[in-house]
Parts: structure tokens; sequence; C-alpha cells
């Protein structure tokens, strides 16, 4: 049987596996209802990262959800919220996903199965059956083609998107890919009256950067089918024009810039795939050994 899938090809979890899901937020309170109602079951922890919101998404999360864990960011952008909740994960597998409703939290179970099946890291696509998009406007759909195309013929994939923040990793790549040292960079920069980001990786450039430097550096990237919806309620955070510079940016840094040899990888994916389900089942036999038995 192929990992996450059983003998009649439905899709099924390892046993104990947990999933740990990273949900940026800046001002969804009145989407958090929605977006918390799709969580799936096996979500073992829900990290819930604050952009400074002005409504009361804080407060409206915590009482939909009271096992949640909050957490704030002390400079704008999606980038940085997503790598303060990335690393701050602690299941076996990390999710990421907005919260204004697009991504749908009922396809998280083929995330988490393409990565079960032997991938490092499981990205979503708007591009491949029966994935597709509510949300695209020309300019974007035009800009994430071009930026596809450019990423394919830099790094050699064979991607068909690349800037959709539904994704999900196998949690020990969080360390391999140096996100720590993106976090600690220049946050002083960031100034408090203006809500765009400063430093490289804290803006919408987060997936570009991660995407980019997970496959280049030589670890397996999965594409997993996904349809996006249009934000539920309010504004959208994104300029279509400003952003995909900094994407251009993200992917010359990550091309160029970058020192791949550094982040190599020393094992093979059937290597670390082989340490996860180990790591995985021997937790599973310890908590069975200390649970005390009925009678
Ligand atoms: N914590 C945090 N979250 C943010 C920040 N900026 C955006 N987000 C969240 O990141 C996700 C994506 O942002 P959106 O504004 O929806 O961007 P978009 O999906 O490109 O734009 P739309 O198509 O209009 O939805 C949403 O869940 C936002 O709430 C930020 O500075 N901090
Ligand atoms: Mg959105």
């Amino acid at each position: 049987m192929a990992h996450g899938l059983d003998e009649t090809g439905s899709k099924q979890l390892s046993v104990g596996i947990t999933v740990s899901l990273v949900l940026p937020c800046f001002n969804e309170a009145e989407n958090l209802e929605a977006v918390f109602a799709k969580i799936p079951s096996f979500v073992t922890e829900v990290l819930l990262v604050d952009g400074g919101s002005t409504d009361d998404s804080v407060a409206r999360a915590i009482a939909l959800r009271p096992d949640i864990s909050v957490l704030n960011q002390h400079a704008p952008g999606k980038g940085l919220a997503l790598i303060i909740g990335l690393l701050a994960a602690t299941g076996d597998i990390v999710v990421m996903a907005d919260t204004d409703c697009s991504t749908d939290l009922d396809e998280m179970i083929d995330f988490v199965v393409a990565l079960e099946s032997g991938a490092d890291l499981a990205k979503g696509t708007r591009h491949l059956p029966p994935g597709g998009s509510d949300d695209f406007t020309k300019i974007r759909r035009m800009g994430n083609w071009l930026l596809v195309r450019t990423v394919n013929t830099l790094f050699g994939t064979k991607w068909t998107d690349l800037a959709y923040g539904y994704a999900a990793f196998w949690t020990d790549m969080i360390d391999k890919i140096g996100l720590k040292e993106i976090y600690d960079i220049e946050l002083e920069l960031a100034d408090d009256n203006d809500r765009r980001p400063r430093a490289y990786g804290h803006g919408f450039e987060i997936e570009t950067l991660l995407f980019c430097r997970t496959g280049w550096s030589g670890y397996a990237v999965a594409e997993v089918p996904s349809h996006e919806r249009e934000r539920m309620h309010g504004t959208s955070n994104l300029s279509a024009i400003k952003d995909g510079f900094r994407v251009l940016h993200g992917i010359r840094n990550e091309r160029f810039v970058v020192d791949r040899k550094k982040l190599r990888p020393t094992t093979t994916i059937e290597e670390r795939m082989e340490a996860r389900r180990e790591r995985i089942r021997s937790r599973s036999a310890d908590v069975s050994d200390s649970t005390p038995s009925a009678g």
C-alpha cells in the first residue's frame, strides 16, 4: 500500500501523525467562523498569527476556538507571519492556509497525503485539474503565468503555479531551509506607520522563497490541485504590481544569491521518509505503552 492511501485508494493518514495549521490573519474577523468550521479533525494544533488586526479577529478566534495559539508579529507582512507560525509549529506536518476563506480546508487531506506519499513539501496549484481559481483577475493570471515560466526556466522545475499560499511541509524542513535567519533579519527596518514589509521574505514573496528554496536545494516538491475561492469578507492586502516585484526579487535572490550548497540534503527522500515514519511509529508506541489498559 502506498503511504497515505489504503488498499481501496481511500485517503488514510498514519496512525499518530500530528498536523499543525498556520493561519496568517490581518483583519479577518468576519471570515474566521467559516474558516474554523472546516478545520479537519486530524489537525492537532492551530496557530493563528495576527498581524496587528484592528478588528476583533483575535477575540473572535479565541471565542470560536479556545484551544488555538495566537501569535503576534512585531513588524508587518504575511511572510513574516508565516515564518513565525512555521517556526513555532510542533506537528510532524505543518500546513499553511489563508484566513479569508479562499483556501478550502476540505482539501487539506490531499496535501498531507502528498507528503506521506513521499514529498518534503506539497504546494497547491490552481492550474491542475480539478484545481482552479475564482479569484484571478486578468493581471493576476498573466503575472502568475509569467512568474511560473520564469521560475521553470531558471530553476529547471515543471511547476504549474507559484504565488499561491496553500502548502504543507514536513516540519523538519523548516530548519533545513534557513527560516530562522530570515526571521532574524532587519526587523527594526519595519516602520510602524507603514504596513508594507521592508525585509526580504516578510511580504507576499514568502511562497516564492519557500518553494524555490526547497526545490532548488534538492528537496522533493509535489504539486496538489486546489481550487481557490474569492475571499468571503473584507479587502485584499495584496498589490498585484508591487507584490509582483517582490516575487521577482525573490526569484532572483533564491536563484542567484542564496548559497544552495549549504542547504543541500545529506539524505535521500527515501531515507527522510523512513526517518519520519519511524519517528511517528515510535512516538505512537510510547503513548500506547504509557496508557493504562482498561480493567
Ligand atoms: N498576520 C498577517 N497576516 C496577513 C498580513 N497580510 C495579509 N495577511 C493574511 O494573509 C492572507 C492572504 O492575504 P490576502 O489579503 O487575502 O491576499 P490575497 O489572497 O492575495 O488577496 P485576495 O485575493 O483579495 O484575498 C490572509 O489570510 C490575510 O489575512 C500581515 O501583514 N500579517
Ligand atoms: Mg486572499
